[in-house]
């Protein structure tokens, strides 16, 4: 028996239907797919052709650019371009905001095409994550740093396992696998287990000293419950999270021996990373908060590329712990 499964753009096409909503978005998923297949293809092969090492330039954040890196972005841009419904985009990749199509757009994306930078070297999973916004079209305004609550969809393509979670606004958080035509199937309605029996926790345990001590104090009092697992890039440890339950936290860095290491803003950027894993965590009916206990969608970004600490995961755990750091 051959066995048929829905594919993705099925799937879009009657949620589009269904909610009575334009094409636009479609065409803007299609190039977002687009440009993930491309960057697995060239991260598949990228060991044999030498493409996992460094460009040999140094990022806005001051971090040494990937070959990767540079690879993933162009290839977005490219589809985002020929989309034709982006106004602006947002990379980690690139200091300036993108100006895509300032008039014909429809859509701000915020994006990080090869998240995960310490697993390229050695080809493991990395993340391409995304956002995205609609452009105010009753009036005027179009002011492109938005807030997560604001998101119209988010999503994470695990590269290069093959998977894809969306969350699209009020209508739920979704996971597609890929399959031998290259086509993203099977949509799965994630729902964050209710049960803490399959819950984990994800940290780097390296780190641990360095957190405020009301945070150290909730893992000492807690860990014990949970399992630990940390791939060390945020999609794929994410992806697990969604599936079992538990909570992945990036805590500010406060007590480093060397003060200069402190990192009290935090590590993950908001708007395409701590944001689009919020919104999509939120769709499966968790909770997401920075360092002050505040939820990470109500975050009004001041710069594209501002930082916050993240704690997000199954609602009991995330709210536990947001007790704690609003003291
Ligand atoms: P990157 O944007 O430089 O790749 O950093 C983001 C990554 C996340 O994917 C991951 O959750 C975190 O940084 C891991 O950081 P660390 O290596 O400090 O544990
Ligand atoms: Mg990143």
């Amino acid at each position: 028996m051959i066995q048929f499964e829905q594919t993705f753009m099925n799937f879009l096409l009657h949620h589009q239907e269904k909610h009575n909503r334009t094409y636009h978005f479609l065409i803007l998923m299609d190039g977002l797919i687009s440009a993930a297949k491309h960057i697995q293809h060239y991260y598949l092969t990228g060991a044999l052709k030498g493409n996992l090492g460094l460009a040999g330039d140094v990022n806005v954040q001051g971090e040494d650019v990937l070959r990767m890196d540079q690879i993933a972005q162009e290839i977005t841009i490219h589809y985002l371009r020929a989309s034709g419904r982006v106004i602006h985009a947002i990379s980690e990749e690139s200091k300036e905001i993108i100006p895509v199509d300032p008039e014909g757009g429809r859509y701000f994306v915020y994006f990080d095409p090869m998240d995960g930078s310490s697993n390229v070297p050695h080809g493991l999973p990395v993340g391409f994550l995304f956002g995205v916004a609609k452009r105010n079209l009753e009036g005027p305004e179009d002011y492109h740093l938005r807030a997560g609550k604001d998101y119209i969809a988010a999503g994470m393509f695990v590269i290069p396992t093959g998977t894809f979670t969306l969350a699209l606004k009020d209508a739920g958080t979704w996971r597609f696998h890929i399959d031998e035509t290259m086509n993203f199937v099977k949509p799965v309605r994630m729902v964050l287990p209710e049960n803490p029996k399959s819950w984990e926790l994800s940290f780097n345990e390296a780190n641990r000293k360095t957190y405020a001590t009301g945070v150290q104090e909730w893992l000492s009092k807690n860990e014990s419950k949970y399992a630990f697992r940390y791939l060390g890039a945020l999609a794929g440890d994410f992806h697990r999270i969604l599936a079992n339950g538990g909570m992945f936290m990036y805590p500010a860095i406060v007590n480093h021996p060397d003060p200069k290491k402190n990192r009290p803003e935090g590590k993950l950027r908001l708007m395409y990373e701590a944001a689009v894993v919020a919104f999509m965590c939120r769709e499966a009916g968790g909770h997401a908060v920075d360092e002050k206990g505040t939820p990470i969608l109500e975050i009004q970004p001041r710069t594209h590329h501002q930082r916050t600490a993240l704690y997000v995961g199954s609602k009991p755990l995330v709210e536990d712990i947001s007790n704690v750091l609003k003291g």
